[in-house]
């Protein structure tokens, strides 16, 4: 079978209007920017969550990212999404764009089972299985998309990126064929931050939960990198760090060399930092400077940074935190025995190390930018991809059953070690929710906890009266890709790229926002979506409806009224059924234009998995995890089948509901 499915329709269908209007908006930058075009920097944090800098309120020493701040513009409405990245990348929405799915959530049938989850009418468990093998699910960022990287590098741009790009595992994926001059891109979805990499056990063909995110896969300009050619000293945060500095450097080079034509070249460089994501691993020297600062446990930290939050000005006094969604464990912090505490907070002290790593990166390369006489001219933004990370794997079964010996098998979480190259621990659903407080829940979830995130904008674009601003309106990592097009008067080239068709993108510039020409980004009454693994949310203008199903949630539709209860903590689905009805349908118009395959029968129409439908591992496209996988890739890439939209598969598995 052929490798591309049919192109979902839906987009095509549903954007019209906005096809037209971005038409309008390009056709008004193609007239020549005057002047010198800025530059760009985007740096990304994996699973920061919203207090953890020290201009959002954190007790981790960030100076150089709260420098930025103080220069720039904090954001506090500014929304993120489970598959950022492919949202950065292309001003759309992730299931558009081919990660619908995490590709590990959607592989592993049983990933998110928790005990005590509802049955489906057969009896068995709620899986992901249906979506494997659909469009908008292939696990890279698919070839119904144009990348950010490939209109500014079309526009005139030099590109360049270094860090994690999970966004598919074969050359042809990589950030060198999707529009980056340079790259250095760490290809799974997590990695050991130290290339340390005990040999595991691959048993029965399926690897174990985690062990796909165990191996620091990179490539650099498409070339894989084998694990011992990784320099000597790798430490993703730094090694990310120096990558960035020498592309920059080649660039500057590059313009200052007479006779080229292109020697006034503007730069879009990329940082996504694959930390603070578990394992929770970083250098000793910056670890030690947090030594004993949360032996008091998660609860009085979470007070701490909720009143730095309402001293900062960054939340309203009056704001009800969500109370702590626990892990099922029913003890408190007090409960816990003397070593639990011990284990625990060591795993914090680790996590600030990891953020301190990323600012220490952050502040090495603003200066190098200053040093070469570019940060001025520099577009600069700072974000986290999602809510901060609080899964309990340790409660999840399969994880419990597998991969918890195989940690106790081949690293040392003792005390002392906590955060070393040959660590492996996370810090669980308490710290996260210190960091995500006053929202509801964390990652993975459409509650605020997951997807609100902390963002710093500076630079030329930005109004000089905004420095050290605090802004509440909405905006979301869709609205990148355009605002930074817009700057660059580079043209998006929607409807068709290169002889293909390609969606336009969703977002919205945010220029005449931030320059102070507009009260917000989005209209008053904006509509917005997200949905990951079965988990969902619609919000219009301050209502939002929210499905998180059991056990974490009520298995139901809520809607809360963000405007007076930020922490989603009042259900006024009973008090305003018309409103929750009303939203219900912008949610069914949502599935349809982006293509969600929905998960539970509430979400939409939704089809049970069958045993005929793909088994675990038939749809990934490169096994780099298998014995030998790494030395002879080639060997270990695979062609998968691919469904086309909806109805063919509805006609393989049959339509439950
Ligand atoms: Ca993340």
């Amino acid at each position: 079978m052929g490798m591309v499915a049919c192109i979902p329709l839906s987009w095509l269908r549903c954007e019209g209007q906005e096809i037209v209007e971005i038409a309008e908006v390009a056709i008004a930058n193609i007239a020549a920017p005057t002047g010198k075009r800025p530059n760009f920097l985007i740096i990304v944090a994996d699973d920061l969550g919203f207090s953890d800098v020290g201009c959002f309120g954190s007790e981790i020493r960030t100076p150089n990212i709260d420098k930025l701040a103080s220069q720039g513009v904090r954001c506090t409405g500014f929304h993120a999404a489970a598959a950022c990245s492919a949202m950065i990348m292309t001003g759309t929405d992730h299931h558009i764009a081919g990660l619908g799915n995490l590709i590990e959530f959607t592989n592993y049938t049983g990933w998110l089972r928790f005990d005590g989850e509802p049955l489906t009418e057969s009896g068995k468990p709620y899986d992901t299985k249906p979506q494997r093998g659909m469009p908008g699910y292939e696990g890279y960022l698919n070839e119904h998309v144009v990348t950010l990287a490939e209109c500014l590098r079309d526009g005139g741009y030099r590109t360049m990126m270094a860090g994690k790009c999970h966004l598919g595992l074969k050359p042809e994926r990589s950030p060198h064929s999707r529009g980056f001059d340079r790259s250095f891109a760490m290809l799974p979805g997590s990695a050991n931050h130290y290339n340390y990499r005990p040999e595991g056990e691959i048993k029965n063909g399926t690897p174990q939960i985690l062990d796909t995110s165990l191996i620091c896969l990179h490539s650099e300009d498409g070339e894989y990198i084998p694990l011992d050619e990784l320099p000597k000293d790798f430490y993703s945060s730094n090694t990310y760090g120096d990558k960035l500095i020498e592309y920059l450097s080649e660039w500057k080079e590059g313009n200052k060399k007479e006779g080229q034509e292109d020697r006034d070249q503007p730069f879009f460089a990329y940082l996504p930092f694959s930390a603070p994501h578990w394992p929770l691993q970083a250098p000793k020297e910056y670890i030690d400077h947090y030594r004993g600062v949360y032996d008091k446990g998660p609860e009085v930290l979470r007070q701490k940074r909720l009143a730095k939050l309402v001293e900062l000005g960054l939340i309203d006094k009056d704001t009800e935190p969500h109370p702590v969604v626990d892990d099922g464990r029913s003890e408190a912090w007090e409960e816990f025995s003397d070593f639990e505490r011990k284990m625990s907070s060591r795993a914090m002290e680790a996590f600030a190390g990891m953020v301190e790593a990323i600012d220490v990166n952050v502040g090495r390369v603003l200066d190098h930018l200053k040093c070469i006489g570019e940060l001025d001219s520099t577009f600069i933004m700072f974000l986290s991809d999602n809510g901060a990370e609080g899964a309990a794997y340790e409660a999840y079964p399969l994880v419990r059953d597998s991969m918890m010996g195989h940690i106790r098998k081949y690293y040392n979480n003792s005390l002392e070690n906590i955060g070393a190259a040959d660590s492996f621990v996370w810090y669980g659903p308490r710290w996260a929710q210190a960091s995500t407080a006053p929202s509801r829940l964390y990652k993975m979830f459409t509650t605020e906890g997951g997807i609100r995130v902390p963002c710093i904008l500076k630079g030329p674009g930005c109004t000089s009266s905004t420095d050290g601003a605090i802004r509440h309106e909405f905006a979301t990592v869709m609205d990148i890709a355009p605002t930074l097009l817009d700057m660059a008067g580079v043209k998006h080239p929607a409807p068709t790229y290169q002889g293909r068709q390609v969606a336009p993108m969703r977002g919205k510039s945010m220029s005449s926002w931030l320059r102070g020409d507009a009260p917000s980004t989005h209209p008053p009454d904006f509509v917005y979506g997200w949905e990951f693994c079965g988990r969902a949310a619609i919000r219009r203008a301050q209502w939002k409806a929210v499905f998180i199903p059991a056990p974490k949630g009520p298995h139901k539709w809520q809607l809360y009224d963000l405007s007076k209860d930020a922490g989603e903590i009042h259900d006024l689905a009973e008090s305003y059924p018309k409103i929750l009805e009303e939203l219900l349908v912008h949610w069914d118009k949502y599935v349809e234009e982006v293509g969600i395959i929905p998960l539970h029968p509430e979400l939409g129409a939704y089809l049970e998995a069958t045993e005929d439908q793909m088994e675990e591992n038939a749809w990934i496209e490169y096994e780099y995890w298998r014995p030998g996988g790494l030395e002879e890739p080639g060997k270990f890439f695979r062609n998968p089948q691919r469904f086309p939209d909806g109805i063919a598969q509805a006609s393989v598995v049959g339509v439950v509901a």
